[in-house]
């Protein structure tokens, strides 16, 4: 029996009907595939296939993305072409260190941080840089800030966030220096605000995190962060000024031994907004927002290393009120997530950089 489709089609005649497959095809490139998700159907395209621990938009067109082991690249998203920038200063790829976050400042300045040798001989540090690509190089490379030296890179957390044109907040991880991480004349396991306007030395915006790789405001300038727990007591938290978030003195998570760090909860000490153990070792997160999505507006994305999945939370008044498991057969570690200017969902894994693109069922004559 004829589908009611193609009874539609066939006063139309055969060039409606190449016309049409002609469109399918379009929506269904080779290498895109077709998923589905409680909200969205969606494809999966894959742009390249090769890591990028942090990515930003450098245009409409254009993103830059970074290599751990210490490449900055540029890659167009139509054309799929990409080139490597000159001028990237050495990086030490040890630990969970190496070439880490990137965002696109303005124009074309760019923010990054990177792990690097420091002194005394055998330690290493984390330092914020800023330079702005010009053709194929970087060029007026300046270290903005460099933390305090440590002999691990492990923990080493990492984001970059922007509060409007004047502040940055960078998160830093513990760098196994757990015991240190509540005293706030160190650099580990905080968050900082840097003013880009006075230059001023960073601000402790909040302390006691663990391995923060997840950094982003809402659209009503909340502050959220993720970070990796020890054995569970991974955590998504709402960053205030001068609150404590805990690490080492309360988490759900226990030590790789087995034995208890401390209790979930303790006097003085914000609790996460949500946590998950077993663990599923959250990294970079994002808000979807944009029109290509309509249902996932407003929902928060994780990557998952160990979860080996994209998460999606929906989020009303500061609370998570659902999760759901997005690419779970796929067995790849997300790092990092971006909602593109063109409203479409942009994915980095350990291995590609994939992009999300909505397919509604009934809409395929619409989309050119
Ligand atoms: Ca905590």
């Amino acid at each position: 029996m004829d589908s009611i489709f193609l009874r539609l089609l066939r006063p139309l005649g055969r060039t409606a009907l190449i016309v049409t497959l002609t469109l399918l095809t379009f929506v269904h490139p080779s290498n895109a595939r077709e998923y589905k998700s409680d909200l969205h159907r969606f494809n999966l395209e894959v742009l390249v296939e090769h890591q990028a621990w942090g990515f930003d938009f450098l245009s409409p067109k254009e993103i830059v993305l970074t290599e751990r082991r210490g490449v900055i690249k540029v890659l167009n998203i139509e054309t799929k072409e990409e080139f490597e920038l000159t001028g990237v200063p050495k990086v030490l790829e040890e630990g969970h260190g190496g070439l880490l976050d990137i965002r696109v400042f303005q124009g074309r300045k760019i923010f990054f941080v990177f792990t690097e040798k420091a002194q005394p001989e055998g330690k290493s540090t984390l330092t914020l840089a800023s330079a702005e690509i010009e053709g194929t190089a970087l060029k007026d490379f300046k270290r903005v800030f460099s933390a305090v030296p440590a002999d691990s890179l492990y923990q080493a957390g990492s984001r970059i966030e922007f509060q409007g044109k004047r502040y940055l907040f960078l998160s830093t991880g513990e760098r196994e220096e757990r015991r240190k991480v509540q005293d706030p004349d160190t650099d580990f396991g905080k968050i900082y605000r840097f003013d880009l306007e006075t230059g001023d030395k960073p601000e402790m915006w909040a302390k006691g995190v663990r391995n923060p790789e997840g950094l982003v405001f809402d659209a009503e300038g909340n502050l959220w962060e993720s970070e990796l727990g020890p054995m569970g007591g991974d955590e998504i938290n709402i960053i205030e000024k001068g609150n404590n978030y805990g690490w080492p003195i309360a988490t759900y998570g226990l030590a790789y031994t087995g034995k208890v760090i401390g209790p979930p909860t303790a006097e003085g000490v914000t609790p996460p907004v949500v946590n998950w153990t077993p663990s599923i070792s959250p990294s970079g997160i994002a808000f979807y927002y944009g029109d290509k999505f309509p249902r996932w507006n407003g929902n928060l994305f994780v990557c998952t290393l160990s979860g080996k999945h994209l998460r999606r939370l929906e989020v009303k008044n500061k609370k998570v009120v659902a999760q759901e498991v997005l690419l779970g057969n796929e067995d790849w570690r997300f790092r990092n997530v971006r909602t593109g200017p063109d409203g479409l969902l942009y994915v980095s894994t350990e291995t590609k950089i994939i992009r999300l693109s909505p397919l509604k069922p009934g809409t395929h004559k619409k989309r050119r």
